[in-house]
C-alpha cells in the first residue's frame, strides 16, 4: 500500500496542539478582561425579553475572541452566540451556514449572562471547535475560580492539567443533578415545570447555576452527576459536550437520541444513571 493510498484513507491530520494553544489563549484572555469588566456594565440590553440579557462585555468578547482566531485560522468560520439573532429558527440556519465550511468555532463569549450581569459568580467562556459537524475541541474557562477545562477529541478532558473523570454514581436517588430554566418561558416553561416536578424527588438535590456551559463541565469533572436543559443552543454546550464525552459520560438529546450540534434539549450524564434520567423525564411529559 503506497504512503499516497494512507494519507487518502486519512480525513485530516489534526495540528491540534495549536488549535487547543489558540482556544485557551483566546479563553483566558477574554476570560481575565470580561472579569476585569465586571460589575462595569453600561448598556444592559434585552433580547427576546426582559430576562434574555446582552451586554456590551458580551459583544466586546466575541469580537476579542472572533480577532484572535481569524488571525491564526482565516479560512474557519465562526459560529458566535452574539453574531446571531435570537431564537431557533436563526439559530438553526446560522449553525447550517457555519457547517458549509470544514471547521467551525462555536463561541459563547459569556455564557451566564445574567450571572454575570448581578455579579454572582458562575459564568464562562466557552469555545469548541468542529471538523465537518464533529467537536474536537472544547475548552470552557470559569475567571471567577480561574478554572480552565479543556478537552480534545480522543485525548482526554483535563482541569488544571489534571484528567476530569465523571462521578459514580449508580442511581438517581444518589445523585445531584443540574437543570436550567430556558428564557423561552412562554413555550418551554411548563415542560420544564413538569420535568423538575418529577425529578426534585427522585434525587439527592437539584442545582439551577445558570450557566449551561459551566453545568457540563462540572459533570465532566464528577462534581455534578447529571444535567439536563432544553431550549439550548450549539454554543452553550458544544465544549461542554466533549468534555463530558471524554471524561467518561454519556450526552444525548432528552430523548435518547445521540448528540449533534443541532440538538436543543439535552441530557448529559455520568452515563450510569443516564437511562433513569431520561425515563424520569419521559414520565413526566405525560
Ligand atoms: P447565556 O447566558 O449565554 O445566554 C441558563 O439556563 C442557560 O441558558 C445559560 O447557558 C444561558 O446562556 C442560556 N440561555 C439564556 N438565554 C437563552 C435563550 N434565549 N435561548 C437559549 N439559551 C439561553
Ligand atoms: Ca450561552
Amino acid at each position: 500500500m503506497s504512503a499516497l493510498n494512507d494519507k487518502e484513507k486519512t480525513p485530516y491530520v489534526v495540528s491540534s496542539k495549536s488549535y487547543a494553544a489558540v482556544a485557551i489563549n483566546c479563553a483566558a484572555k477574554a476570560g481575565e478582561w470580561i472579569k476585569s469588566k465586571q460589575g462595569t456594565v453600561q448598556q444592559l440590553n434585552t433580547k427576546t425579553s426582559a430576562q434574555d440579557l446582552v451586554t456590551e462585555v458580551d459583544k466586546g468578547a466575541e469580537q476579542m475572541i472572533r480577532r484572535l482566531i481569524l488571525t491564526h485560522f482565516p479560512d474557519h468560520a465562526i459560529l458566535g452566540e452574539e453574531g446571531v439573532e435570537p431564537g431557533p429558527e436563526a439559530s438553526a440556519k446560522a449553525l447550517e451556514t457555519a457547517l458549509e465550511e470544514d471547521y467551525v468555532w462555536i463561541i459563547d463569549p459569556v455564557d451566564g449572562t445574567t450571572n454575570y450581569v448581578h455579579g454572582f459568580p458562575f459564568y464562562s467562556v466557552s469555545i469548541a471547535l468542529a471538523y465537518q459537524g464533529e467537536i474536537i475541541l472544547g475548552v470552557i474557562y470559569d475567571p471567577s475560580r480561574d478554572e480552565l477545562f479543556i478537552a480534545e477529541k480522543g485525548k482526554g478532558a483535563y482541569v488544571h492539567g489534571n484528567p476530569t473523570r465523571v462521578s459514580g454514581e449508580a442511581v438517581l436517588s444518589d445523585s445531584l443533578v443540574a437543570t436550567g430554566f430556558p428564557i423561552d418561558a412562554a413555550s418551554n416553561l411548563p415542560q420544564n415545570m413538569e420535568a423538575l416536578q418529577a425529578i426534585v424527588p427522585k434525587v439527592r438535590n437539584v442545582r439551577a447555576g445558570g450557566s449551561a456551559a459551566l453545568h457540563l463541565a462540572y459533570v465532566a469533572a464528577g462534581r455534578l452527576s447529571a444535567y439536563w436543559e432544553i431550549g439550548l443552543n450549539a454554543w452553550d454546550v458544544a465544549a461542554g459536550v466533549l468534555l463530558i464525552e471524554e471524561s467518561g459520560g454519556r450526552v444525548t438529546d432528552t430523548n435518547g437520541s445521540p448528540y449533534s450540534l443541532k440538538v436543543r434539549n439535552i441530557a448529559a450524564t455520568n452515563g450510569a444513571i443516564h437511562e433513569e434520567l431520561l425515563q424520569v423525564l419521559a414520565d413526566s411529559a405525560g
